[in-house]
Order: structure tokens, then sequence, then C-alpha cells
């Protein structure tokens, strides 16, 4: 049997929740100081370890090494996931709830939410050209939770898209957030955990009709291992996995924005519309900015890897943020540089800001494909088919503060259609 030599270790007792106090940075800041892709630490009061790097995340997505379940920190739970959603599961029950997300993936649904999404951009548009100034993250925040209802087959009306898009909003805002904008979070938890169960109870009980297609529909009626309908709860916490994330990719759109504003060279090589250029600004803007931190799970059984000992239960966070900055994977991984996409060859571990692995199999994002259409559209109109202005404002973003957000979240001004 081989001897485990031990990890490189933080020292000293935890000073408070660290990972809050240094944010995106803390894993990478530590991975380069140790000159090791793993470490252990302490953290929420117990032992972990920390990891990140193409090896580190082939190993992660391996299902008979880490495990989802009670790996989440409750805040996460009570704010972004809900309890019992499928990021949680593990095996047949995770492959079976998955396989309800990704029937809602096929091209023809993609198509159709790209056209809801189109429709409400041009609304917008005409709206903003009667108004001096927009906040583009508040802005595309309303017009994606539009198009998310829409797609999702969940009514909105006109006087609730305030309400539920603030809702959905502190979902993603606060679970990394200390005090009350944390409470708030968790009240927005618990209203938009009913509104979606009593709309499940309305499908099922024949008072509302969604399309066939469309995710409340299909969640409504989706029947678990054991042929049985989820219960209610489960069943809305998965309608809400759909229309949160949609509605986050606000923060994507902005920091597209902040792209576009700062490297004005690189913006112009897109008014061609040449597609390819477009993705890889898109893909850039995700291996870039700062978003999803890093992902949670539980060692499954004890297992020795490169030596080091995983011991079953132990808490393991993967560097989703490091490893978009990899210095061995990215050259010059802090310049933004579009074109490092050009003949990038595709990896599930390499280039993971929405996790990696498979989908089908694994845990990797089911709304990879949307985010990527979403960025796109956006992109496209911020450089071909809108003009505007950009007024001196405070274009910085925190790498503590999880999301980070640009501090101004983009002001506009004189916007108006091309
Ligand atoms: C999972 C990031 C958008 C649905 C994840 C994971 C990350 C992530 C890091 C975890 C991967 C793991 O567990 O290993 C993001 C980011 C987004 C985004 C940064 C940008 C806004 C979306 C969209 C949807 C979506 C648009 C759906 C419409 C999901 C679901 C899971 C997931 C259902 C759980 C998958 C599973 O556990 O098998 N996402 N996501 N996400 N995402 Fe996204
Ligand atoms: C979504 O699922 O809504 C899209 C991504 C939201 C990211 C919000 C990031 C906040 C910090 C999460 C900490 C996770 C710790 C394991």
């Amino acid at each position: 049997m081989t001897k485990a030599r031990s990890m490189p270790r933080e020292k000293g007792l935890e000073k408070g929740p660290s990972v809050l106090r240094e944010g995106y940075l803390y894993i990478l800041n530590r991975r380069k100081s140790f000159q090791s892709d793993v470490f252990e630490t302490r953290l929420l009061g117990q032992k972990a370890i920390c990891m990140g790097g193409e090896e580190a995340t082939k190993l992660f997505y391996d299902p008979e090494k880490f495990i989802r379940e009670g790996a989440m920190p409750k805040r996460v739970q009570k704010t972004l996931t809900g309890e019992k959603g499928v990021q949680s599961l593990d095996g047949d029950k995770h492959a079976n709830r998955k396989a309800m997300f990704m029937s809602l993936m096929s091209s023809e649904e993609l198509d159709r939410l790209s056209a809801i999404l189109e429709k409400k951009w041009e609304n917008a548009l005409d709206k903003w050209g009667n108004s001096k100034e927009i906040v583009l993250y508040e802005e595309v925040q309303n017009i994606l939770s539009r198009t998310a209802c829409e797609w999702a087959g969940v009514p909105l009306p006109e006087n609730q898209v305030k309400k539920r898009t603030n809702q959905l909003v502190k979902l993603f805002e606060t679970p990394a957030t200390i005090g009350p904008a944390h409470w708030q979070g968790r009240h927005a938890r618990n209203e938009a955990d009913e509104w979606v169960e009593e709309l499940i109870e309305k499908v099922r009980n024949g008072e509302l009709e969604p399309p066939e297609n469309t995710a409340l529909f299909a969640f409504s009626w989706h029947k678990d291992l054991n042929g049985e309908l989820l219960p209610f709860e489960t069943a809305a916490v998965d309608v809400l996995n759909i229309l949160r994330p949609i509605t986050a990719i606000s923060i994507y759109c902005c920091f597209t924005g902040l792209a576009v504003h700062q490297y004005p060279e690189e913006a112009e090589k897109l008014r061609s519309g040449d597609k390819n250029k477009l993705q890889q600004f898109v893909q850039e803007v995700r291996r870039f900015y700062p978003f999803f931190p890093f992902q949670a799970a539980k060692v499954k059984e004890d297992f020795i890897w490169n030596g080091y000992e995983f011991k079953k239960g132990t808490l393991t966070l993967l560097d989703i943020y490091g490893s978009c900055h990899d210095p061995k994977v990215w050259d010059n991984p802090e310049l933004f540089h579009p074109e490092r996409f050009s003949d990038w060859r595709e990896s599930p571990f390499s280039f993971i800001p929405q996790g990696g692995g498979t989908y089908m199999g694994g845990h990797r994002c089911a709304g990879e494909y949307i985010t990527l259409r979403v960025m796109h559209t956006c992109l496209d109109y911020l450089v071909n088919k809108m003009i505007y202005e950009v007024p001196e404002q405070d274009f910085s973003y925190s790498v503590v503060n999880m999301p980070s957000i640009p501090k101004s979240k983009m002001i506009l001004t004189n916007v108006k259609r091309k």
C-alpha cells in the first residue's frame, strides 16, 4: 500500500471566513504560494481541501471520487440553489433529474429562447430611446427575467415584473453577503419558492396549462426513479434553477458591456458581424472576468491522488475562477485576448467558467449553451445594433465580493437603435 505524503497546509486557526475576505483569489493565491494545485485548510469550522487546474478538475468531476450530497454550504442553499435541487444529487438520482434539464436544451428550444430574447431587447430599445440614461445591468435583468419566464412557460403579469425580477436577482447576489443583505436573499428565496410552488400546484390541478415544451410543464410532470412526481417544493426549486440563472446572465452582459468599452480595438473587430469573432469575444469575457468563484463537493471514499490522502467526507473546493486564470493553461492569463480562442482545443476540464466534465453524466452547468446564446445576442446589440455613449463612471469591480459586478453597473447615455 502506498504511503501518503502530507498535503501543503495553511497554518494557524481559521480567522473568520477567510474565503469571504479574499473572494475569488483565495485559492489561486495559495496555489501560487504553496506551488501546489492542491492544499489543505480549514473552512466553515472543518478541515477542507482546495484545488485547481486541469488535472484537479478531472479528479473533481470523477463521480467515483466526489459526491455533492451535503457539500453546498447552507447559506448558499438558502439563497442561490434552494434545497434538494439537481445540484445536490448524486448517481442515478442525479442522472434522472439532469436529463429533465437537458431535455429543454435542444437547438429548437434554444432558437425559441433567442427569438424571445430579441423581441424583449427590441422592446427595451424602443423604451431606451426615450430616456437620457440607462443602467445596463438593471435593464438586462429585466429583459432576461421576462425572457426566462416566457421561455419556461411561467406567467409574468406586467405589474409583477419588477417584484419577481428583484427576487430572482437577490437569489444570486446574496449567497456570499453577510447581515441584512444576506437575510434579504433568504427572504427572496422563501417568496420565490412559494410563487413557483403555487404555479406547479395549478399545473397539476389543471388551472394552468403551459405549453408542453416548457420547463414549467416538464418539471411539473417529471417522474423520478420510482415513477413518482417530484414534491412541489423540489419541482419549484428546479424551475427556479432555470429562471434565476437566466436572469444572472445579466452579470456577464454587464461585463460584456465593460469589455466593449475597455477594449475598443477588440470590439472594432466585431463590426463585420463575423460569428466566430463574436464567439471568441464571448468566451474571453467568460474566462477573464470573475463570476462563479469555486464549486463544493465531498470526498466519496478514502483515496490517494498524486500521493495525497483524500479522506471520506472531506469538504473540497474546486477553483473555478483560478482555473480560468491558470498560467499553466493560459498564456498571459491577465491579458484580455479573444483570439486565444481561435485555435482553442476544447477539453471538458481546461475551460470551466461554468463547471467542467460532462452535461449528462456530470454536474457541468445545464445552461452553458443558453449563456453563450444570450451573451452573443447582447454583444451583437452592443457593437452592431445600437449606438450609445459611455459617460465617466466607476468601472472598477471587486475580486473579493461575490458575485463581482462593475461598480457603476455600466451606465449608457443617448442609447438609440443603429
Ligand atoms: C450548474 C455557473 C447559467 C443551470 C452550474 C455550475 C456552475 C454554473 C459553476 C456548477 C457546476 C458543478 O456543480 O460542478 C453558471 C454561470 C452562469 C450559469 C456562471 C451564468 C449566468 C446557467 C443557466 C442555466 C443554468 C442560464 C439554466 C437555464 C444550471 C444548472 C446547474 C448549473 C441546472 C446544476 C447542474 C448539475 O448539478 O448537474 N452553473 N451557470 N446555469 N447551472 Fe449554471
Ligand atoms: C446561477 O446559478 O444563478 C448563476 C451563477 C450565480 C453565481 C453566484 C456566485 C455567488 C457565490 C457562490 C458561492 C459558492 C460557494 C460554493
